[in-house]
């Protein structure tokens, strides 16, 4: 296979020439290919087969200690003038990144094979979705872009017909953390990544590309790249709604967008869209539409179990690729929260000691195409996505934010999301556990400067007047002992219900300085054993705090100078105000 487009074909004989591979590979993304890729794995030891009995086509890949997370301060934007990225992004020149890429690619691929991977972010036939092309040494890569987006000859049709596309090209190189670059040049559609294996740093297609350039793309084009799960909410009556909802890295996007309902909530049905990107465009009738530009999760492992969420538990019992989890004496893969068993096996492949430290990597990952997943919604596929009702935003905060909160009008709720804060997880190298400010989820994701997104998130205000609601939850509220507060995960309906009913006007709230919020008896705590104690702080608004929190905010938004548009200070100046 190769390609008639031109521009495709030089830069692949480019590439060629710069990282001398010994082979060159177009993915095709056939079954077979698949198959075959899988077998070279397993035979160099990349992949370790996992108990076919019990979870048939399941493979293991540890990776290199050094590389389990995304590096962000290792991930660059490349811009002509800095100011263009922000101080929420790493910039580097692009003529120096460029050089410094150029030495690091040179000869990189000798001995082994260049893969060509055309992909297409989002339903082949839908006028939302964009096309990439990924080039890669990594075998491991092309499995999971395969399992991740809807890569091979109808992407390469698509981007033959269309002359356009996303250029990624990624190296593991050697692995080495002092060699190890992720590089965007936005004004170039052009990814470079080199040293990781790592997900996020090497499936280009997800970050790299549907986040950072792809944010780029859209404030150009007038649309919004978000890091959102979206999901489909049924009534027992059969009203559909669908909802969007951005929290940062591994603070259960994945479970929310597959909750199964409490028993108490019979009738309900939730169907998953996508888990971790969404893609928003305006309609002729001024509705904002969804598409996931994904086809397939790669979600984080530990704490995954019938309880949290069993959609996840089953649909990674076959045709998955596990990363850094733990091994049993039946060679099944083990994280911690999984069952009542015990590993014999560490991520690393060393032997497990009971008391020692985690058995799976808290990051470690499981890939599988989004079809497997019992609550799949065929909607995932409509080329015209889903129209959304409502846009969530949280946190993982042990104090302060209520349950949930509702935004008075969008530009407030555009200051709700530019003021998101969250403990800090595995997913990213670093600190965990910190309160760090990560706007709309999208803080190691915003591929320009947070000032103009924000702006540019405001600037639908005056686009149309039938924008999704805006509302703030979390789930993560502890009591003095470290204790959560709120049971999560099924119970979480019931808070979207309360959303869904606010949007369509008829359920009731107080008025609160941060917004509207429920009173204790406007949520369906039917069935729910809650301390009515509990639920009054988990449903308090402390004015002291929160006059602190603004100030907190103030002094973030004053790190973007005067690039911050005036109407998101106006709207801080109104809730402070309130505050007293
Ligand atoms: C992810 C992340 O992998 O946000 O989705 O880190
Ligand atoms: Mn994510």
């Amino acid at each position: 296979m190769t390609t008639t487009n031109k521009a495709l074909q030089d830069w692949v004989a480019e590439t060629a020439a710069l990282t001398k591979p010994d082979h060159i590979h177009w993915c095709d993304g056939s079954e077979a290919e698949y198959r075959s890729l899988v077998e070279l794995m397993l035979g160099r030891g990349d992949l370790l087969a996992l108990n076919d009995k019990t979870y048939p086509n399941c493979y293991l890949h540890r990776s290199d200690p050094s590389d389990v997370a995304r590096v962000e301060h290792l991930t660059f934007v490349c811009t002509p003038d800095r100011d263009e990225v922000g101080p929420n992004n790493n910039w580097m020149a692009p003529a120096e990144a460029h050089r410094k890429m150029a030495g690091l690619f040179e000869g990189c691929m000798r001995g082994r094979t260049l893969y060509v991977i055309p992909y297409c972010m989002g339903p082949v036939d839908s006028p939302y979705a964009r096309c990439g092309v990924e080039i890669t040494d990594s075998p491991y890569v092309v499995a999971n872009m395969k399992l991740m987006t809807r890569m091979g000859k109808p992407a390469l049709q698509r981007i033959e017909r269309e002359g356009k596309f996303v250029r990624g090209l990624h190296s593991t190189g050697d692995l080495n953390p002092e060699r190890r670059f992720i590089m965007h040049f936005p004004h170039e559609l052009l990814i470079q990544s080199i040293g990781s294996g790592y997900g996020g740093n090497a499936l280009l297609g997800k970050k790299c590309h549907a986040l950072r350039i792809a944010s780029w793309q859209a404030r150009s084009e007038g649309w919004l790249a978000e890091h959102m799960l979206i999901v489909e909410i049924e009534s027992p009556q059969g009203e559909r709604h669908y909802l969007a909802a951005a929290f940062p890295s591994a603070c259960g996007k994945t479970n929310l967008a597959m909750l199964i309902p409490p028993a108490s909530q019979a009738g309900w049905k939730v169907r998953t869209i996508g888990d971790d990107i969404a893609w928003l465009h305006l309609d002729a009738e001024g509705r904002l539409r969804a598409i996931n530009p994904e086809s397939g999760y790669f979600g984080v492992v530990p704490g995954t179990n019938p309880k949290t969420n069993r959609n996840a538990f089953d649909m990674i019992t076959h045709d998955t690729i596990f990363t850094n989890v733990a091994v049993t004496a039946d060679n099944e893969p083990w994280w911690e929260d999984k069952d009542k068993q015990e590993p014999v096996t560490d991520w690393r492949g060393n032997p497990w000691k009971k008391g020692g430290a985690a058995a799976a990597h808290p990051n470690s990952r499981f890939t599988v195409a989004a079809r497997q997943n019992p609550s799949y919604s065929p909607l995932a596929d409509d080329p015209a996505g889903v129209p959304i009702s409502a846009i969530i935003f949280g946190g993982r905060r042990r104090e302060l934010a209520p349950l949930v909160y509702q935004a008075r009008d969008w530009r407030h709720g555009v200051l709700i999301g530019a003021s998101v804060a969250s403990e800090t997880t595995a997913a990213a190298t670093g600190q965990v556990g910190v309160v760090r400010r990560d706007p709309m989820a999208m803080k190691p994701f915003c591929g320009y400067n947070f000032a103009d997104y924000w702006g540019h998130w405001l600037g639908f205000a005056g686009k149309s007047d039938r924008l999704p609601q805006i509302f703030h939850v979390n789930w993560f509220r502890q009591d003095r002992n470290g204790k959560f507060m709120w049971p999560g995960f099924g119970d979480n309906l019931r808070v979207l219900r309360w959303i869904i009913d606010r949007c369509e006007g008829r359920a009731g709230a107080r008025e609160t300085p941060i917004g509207f919020l429920p009173q204790p008896g406007d949520i369906d705590l039917d069935g729910l054993d809650i301390d009515r104690q509990v639920l009054d702080s988990l449903l308090a608004v402390d004015a002291a705090s929160w006059r602190e929190e603004l100030a907190g905010i103030a002094s973030y938004f004053g790190e973007f100078g005067d690039r911050v548009p005036p109407a998101l200070l106006e709207e801080h100046a109104r809730v402070s105000k309130r505050l007293g």
